[in-house]
């Protein structure tokens, strides 16, 4: 990988409800940061207005249950939003992003969680992305009752959370997949440490797998 630093970087987090990945993207922003790194930090589905908005409509537990399609299509109308407006030109700047959920939410969410064809996934991400994939992904990987007893302390579960066990487990299972197929680009850590264990574990992987090379070290 070329590791200079004019160039930006594509990293995303992966990982089911309550795998820690908001509070690790957090956390390596500010390390990065720490040694002047730019870094511009963001979400799917969301990152730009129209993407916010589509995320309510994603999440909203109020309305009737929508179509498999439908739900993929907006995930994929978020992104091309999220591409053209934040991704592609912090990239472009030499920026970091560092994107909490990606492409392979979709593979595991709607590919494994919901069972729609992994192959019409991959035309659509084709379409929205062309050749553009994350440098690098960091999965936090848990068992499923862990991550949902930490999302449930929050006070109201989204359309999404409010999916079974099983679901959940079947997300699990299709991210555990695309890891042992792309291993050079999906790094598995161990999300049931400590949130500061856990800290350590991504510091040195992207220190090793992405800064190798930098003058910069985390
Ligand atoms: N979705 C989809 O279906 N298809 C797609 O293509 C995409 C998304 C992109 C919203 O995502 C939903 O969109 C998601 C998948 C779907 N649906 N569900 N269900 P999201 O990322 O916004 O939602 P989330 O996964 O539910 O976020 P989350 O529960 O907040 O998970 P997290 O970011 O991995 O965890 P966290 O916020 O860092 O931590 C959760 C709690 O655990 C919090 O109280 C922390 O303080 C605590 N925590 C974190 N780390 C630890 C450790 N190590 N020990 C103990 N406690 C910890």
């Amino acid at each position: 990988m070329n590791c200079s630093n004019n160039v930006g970087r594509f990293l995303t987090l992966e990982g089911i409800e309550g795998a820690g990945k908001s509070t690790q993207a957090g956390y390596l922003k500010e390390a990065l940061e720490a040694q002047g790194i730019p870094v511009v930090l963001t979400r799917e589905p969301g990152g730009t207005a129209l993407g916010e908005r589509i995320r309510q409509l994603l999440l909203d537990p109020s309305l009737p249950p929508m179509a498999a399609d439908t739900e993929l299509l907006l995930l994929f109308a978020a992104r091309a939003e999220h591409l053209a407006q934040v991704i592609r030109p912090a990239l472009a700047r030499g920026h970091w992003v560092i994107c909490d959920r990606f492409t392979d939410a979709t593979y595991a969410y709607q590919g494994g969680g919901r069972g729609l064809d992994t192959s019409r996934i991959a035309q659509l991400e084709t379409l929205t992305q062309g050749d553009l994939r994350p440098d690098y992904t960091l999965l936090l990987d848990l068992p499923v009752s862990l991550g949902l007893a930490r999302a449930k302390q929050r006070a109201h579960l989204d359309r999404l959370e409010s999916e079974t066990h099983a679901f959940f487990e079947r997300v699990r299972r299709a991210y555990l997949a695309r890891a042992r197929a792309e291993p050079a680009r999906i790094q598995i850590i161990d999300g049931r440490g400590t949130k500061s264990q856990v800290r350590e574990a991504v510091l040195a992987l992207v220190r090793t797998r992405m800064m190798s090379g930098e003058k910069n070290a985390l």
